[in-house]
Formats: C-alpha cells, sequence, structure tokens
C-alpha cells in the first residue's frame, strides 16, 4: 500500500468518512484537521477570555463591596447614634415634663400653705391689737386702782414709793414750756419729775413708749426737772441734786443749740436704747409735754 491510499484509509475512519463523502468535491483530510484545529483554538480563546472577564466581574464586585461596606457602616453608625440620641431627648422630655409637673403642684402647695399662713398671721395681728388695747385699759384700770387705794391722786401712777402725772394721758394736743409744766406740776400737788434711779428711768421711758404710740423724735418728749439755767452745762435737778451721770444723754445732746443756748431737759422714747432718751430743749420757747412727780411718802 502506498501514501496516498494510506491518507484515504485514515481519513475513511470515523466523522471524517462523512466530512469526505460531504465534502468530496475537491476538500483534502488535512485542510479539514485545519480547521477543526482552528475551531478548538477558538474555543480555547473564547474560554480563557470567559474566565479572564469573569474573575475581573468578580474583582470588580469585591472592590466595590470594599468601597461600599465603611460608608455603608459609618451612615449605620450614624443613624444609630441619631436614634440614641432621639431616645435620649424624648426620655428628657418626658423627664422634664414630669419634673414640671411637680413644680406645678408644689408651687400650689406652697400657695395654699402661704394663704393659710397669711390668714393665721393676719388672726395674730389682731389678736396682738386687741391685747394692746387690753393692757392700756388694764394700765389704766391699774391707775385708777392706785388712785382709789389714796395712794395717787386721780390721773397719776403710782411706782415704788411715787406717783407719777403723763401730761400725754390727760391731752394729746395740750402741750407747754417748761415753766408752764412746772406750775401744772406744782398746781396738781407735785413737781417735774427727778429721775433719780435706773429703775425709775425704765418706768418713765416703758410709759412715754405707750403715751406717743412710738412717736421717738424730741418734739414728742415730757420735760423733766432738770436744767442747767444757772451755770451753762452743769445740770441740777430741780430737788438739788446734780447729774453726773452721762449716759442717759443721746448720741450729740446736750448741745445748747441755737444762740440763745438750751437750758431745760426733756425725756422721749428711744426704743433701740432706753437709756439714751434725754434732749436739752429752749425752756421757754419749746412747747412739749410733761411729767409730775409726787412722792407717796407725803401723804403718810
Ligand atoms: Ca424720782
Ligand atoms: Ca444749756
Ligand atoms: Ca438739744
Amino acid at each position: 500500500m502506498d501514501n496516498g491510499q494510506r491518507k484515504t484509509n485514515n481519513c475513511s475512519n470515523g466523522h471524517f468518512r462523512l466530512s469526505h463523502q460531504v465534502f468530496s468535491g475537491g476538500y483534502t483530510c488535512s485542510k479539514y484537521r485545519l480547521l477543526l484545529l482552528c475551531l478548538g483554538l477558538l474555543n480555547v480563546v473564547l474560554l480563557i477570555s470567559a474566565v479572564v472577564i469573569g474573575i475581573k466581574c468578580a474583582q470588580i464586585r469585591q472592590n466595590s463591596l470594599h468601597v461600599s461596606h465603611p460608608a455603608a457602616a459609618q451612615l449605620l453608625n450614624q443613624l444609630h447614634d441619631l436614634h440614641n440620641n432621639h431616645s435620649d431627648v424624648i426620655m428628657a422630655e418626658e423627664d422634664a415634663k414630669r419634673a414640671l409637673e411637680t413644680a406645678v403642684i408644689n408651687h400650689a402647695m406652697l400657695r395654699d400653705q402661704l394663704q393659710q399662713k397669711k390668714i393665721i398671721n393676719d388672726g395674730y395681728q389682731k389678736q396682738l391689737e386687741a391685747l394692746r388695747t387690753e393692757r392700756t385699759t388694764l394700765l389704766s384700770n391699774i391707775s385708777a386702782l392706785e388712785s382709789s387705794c389714796g395712794k395717787c391722786p386721780s390721773g397719776f401712777l403710782h411706782f415704788n414709793t411715787s406717783c407719777y402725772f403723763f401730761s400725754s394721758s390727760e391731752s394729746s394736743t395740750v402741750k407747754k414750756n417748761w415753766h408752764d409744766s412746772r406750775t401744772d406740776c406744782i398746781n396738781r400737788g407735785s413737781d417735774l419729775i427727778v429721775i433719780d434711779s435706773p429703775e425709775e428711768q425704765a418706768f418713765v421711758s416703758n410709759n412715754i413708749k405707750n403715751m406717743v404710740s412710738g412717736r421717738m423724735s424730741w418734739q414728742s418728749g415730757f420735760w423733766v426737772g432738770l436744767t442747767d439755767i444757772e451755770t451753762e452745762d452743769q445740770w441740777v435737778w430741780i430737788n438739788n441734786v446734780t447729774e453726773v451721770e452721762p449716759r442717759y444723754w443721746d448720741e450729740g445732746e446736750p448741745n445748747n443749740h441755737g444762740p440763745d443756748g438750751e437750758d431745760c431737759a426733756l425725756v422721749i422714747h428711744r426704743p433701740s436704747n432706753p437709756w439714751k432718751t434725754r434732749y436739752d430743749a429752749k425752756c421757754k420757747e419749746h412747747e412739749l409735754y410733761w411729767l409730775c412727780e409726787k412722792s407717796t411718802r407725803h401723804n403718810q
């Protein structure tokens, strides 16, 4: 057998045989093989291309996920934080509402309590006024009782061994100068007061407070039996006893004020210090209340 017959026999096996039958018009077996090889290479190229494209797509998808995942996580975190913050704000608002409601209730309670205390205080004020009136009445009754016992004349108050006449208790409008005041005391069987003990000073101060209703000016004062008429700044009581105690003068007194000076003493009500109650004033020009003293020993 020669080479031409071997090639015809090889091509007669399998589909080569069919192809040979179909394309028997002049194609050779080697051309079929080349065509098949080309087709096979093309398939390989297509397969490789498909694999490469698939790998690229996977890489692109993975990169896309890598890029988008942190941003999405950040957004989710921010959303979570915002949700938490919103919850906190709502809780704080609820707490504030409850606190406000409690404050409103407490305010209403305090207002009611304040109103009740005001009513109670008003009641106490009325009781206090009633007690003051009753005290004044009792003082008058005491004076009347002392008078009825024969120790003091009518209108005089009794204290220790003396009786005292406060002119304002008889008239709140009548005032006299020092000399006329002393004359009135003498006409009542007494004389201007001589304050010669701390107890007498306290008695006078307390009674003046009740009689002048708290007025503290020297114009609401009472003449007493103390002058420096004979010798300036040498204060002598009408019983010729020289006053050597300086603590009873008010601050800045006696000041002998004015061109004619001031030579007669008066006492006022001084609630801040019942010991500093004395002023000097003009004996003839100034008109004030006056205070008489009458010893009970003269009646015994
Ligand atoms: Ca006296
Ligand atoms: Ca004087
Ligand atoms: Ca004076």
